[in-house]
This record gives structure tokens, C-alpha cells and sequence, in this order.
């Protein structure tokens, strides 16, 4: 099974390329922050619990991701492999992934980040806002956003290039040439 981690900070690109990917290599798409926002917008007791959480631009708690993610893991055990879209983003989620993937004899595969700089990071989350006024998109939650990344994210490069596991991809450019360029890190 192939495990692949698509990282990088809010508004890179992992949504829109993770989609892509998953379509061509046949693999299971799995985006945490479309999960939370469904439970959001169906007003489960899970999604009332965070929606405060996720429009202030606050991490949701490892605990509640944790158990996001073991069912994720529970409920598709014959797919060929995985795209992680927005997980792991903290030392604690990414710990607990190895240790989910173990129990299964599985292991991270690789992790892919698109390198995006800040400037371009912000503009294109302002642009989505004005197109889909994602609640979370407005220019001071986008601040925070950035600056729990740097804080709890961030680290994880460390941790995985440790693994020899990073590996990165400009992700300035056209989607399909980014694209084609993340295609040619996975099949190398
Ligand atoms: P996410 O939904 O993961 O939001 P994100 O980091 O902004 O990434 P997204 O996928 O939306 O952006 P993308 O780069 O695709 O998380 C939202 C919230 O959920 C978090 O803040 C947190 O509260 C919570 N959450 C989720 N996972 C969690 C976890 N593991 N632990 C704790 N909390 C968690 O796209 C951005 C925009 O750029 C799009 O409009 C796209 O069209 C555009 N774009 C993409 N590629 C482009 C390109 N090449 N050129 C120009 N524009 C491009």
C-alpha cells in the first residue's frame, strides 16, 4: 500500500493537487479539514464541538483527529494506498500515524510538500474567500493559520526528513505542471 503524506502550509495546494493525484494513482483521498468542515455543516456533535476551533484558524485537538483518522483507517482497509490532505500537522498526529500505519504492518510512504512563499500563500486564500467565503479565509484568521503552521507544523519536516522521507516540489505555477512534477517525484 502506498502512504503518502501531502504537506505544506494552509493554501499551498494540497487540496487541489491531493484531488489529482488520487484520481490518476487510484488511491484514497483524505482530507481532514473537508472531514471536519462536513461534520461542521451537518451540525454533528463532533462538528459543534470545532467549529469555533477551525474559523478562529486553531488546530482541532490531536485526540479528536486521532480517532478521525483510526476510523478513516477501519473503514478502508482493501484501497491500494492513501493520500493524507492536511494530516499529519502536529508532532503528536504524526507519532500516532506511524504507530496506526504499524498496527496494520503499514508505513508512510513518502511525504511531498509543495513549497509555496507566504505573499502567495495569503493571496490565494484571500481570492478563495471572495469565491467560496470559507469563514476561516478572512485575512487576520489566515495570520493565525500561518502562524499555528509555523508552530506545529513546521517541526514535522525535521521529523520526516529524518525518515528520508521529504521530499519537495515548487508549487508556484501552473496545477497541471505542478502537478506533473508531483507525478514524476512518486513514480521516481
Ligand atoms: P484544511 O482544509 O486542510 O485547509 P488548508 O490548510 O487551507 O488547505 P487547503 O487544502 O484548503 O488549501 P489548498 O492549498 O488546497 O484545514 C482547515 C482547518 O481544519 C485547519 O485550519 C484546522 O482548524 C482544521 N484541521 C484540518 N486538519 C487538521 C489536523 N490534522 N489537525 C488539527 N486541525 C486540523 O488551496 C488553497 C487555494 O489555492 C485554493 O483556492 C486553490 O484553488 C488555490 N490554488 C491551488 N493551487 C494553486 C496554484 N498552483 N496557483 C494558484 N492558486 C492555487
Amino acid at each position: 500500500m502506498f502512504n503518502l503524506i501531502l504537506f505544506g502550509p494552509p493554501g499551498a495546494g494540497k487540496g487541489t493537487q491531493a484531488i489529482k493525484i488520487a484520481e490518476k494513482f487510484g488511491w484514497k483521498h483524505v482530507s481532514t479539514g473537508d472531514i471536519l468542515r462536513a461534520e461542521v455543516s451537518q451540525g454533528t456533535p463532533l462538528g459543534l464541538k470545532v467549529k469555533a476551533v477551525m474559523e478562529a484558524g486553531h488546530l482541532v485537538s490531536d485526540e479528536l483527529l486521532i480517532e478521525i483518522m483510526e476510523s478513516v483507517f477501519v473503514n478502508n482497509t482493501t484501497v491500494s494506498g492513501f493520500v493524507l490532505d492536511g494530516f499529519p500537522r502536529t508532532l503528536k498526529q504524526a507519532q500516532e500515524l506511524d504507530e496506526m500505519l504499524a498496527q496494520h504492518d503499514e508505513s508512510v510512504s513518502m511525504v511531498l510538500a509543495l513549497e509555496v512563499n507566504e505573499d502567495e500563500l495569503v493571496t490565494r486564500l484571500l481570492k478563495r474567500a471572495l469565491e467560496q467565503g470559507r469563514k476561516d479565509d478572512t485575512e487576520e484568521v489566515i495570520k493565525n493559520r500561518l502562524v499555528q503552521y509555523h508552530h506545529h507544523t513546521a517541526p514535522l519536516v525535521e521529523y520526516y526528513r529524518a525518515k528520508n522521507l521529504y521530499k519537495e516540489v515548487h508549487g508556484v505555477g501552473s496545477i497541471d505542471d505542478i502537478f506533473a512534477q508531483l507525478c514524476s517525484v512518486i513514480n521516481a
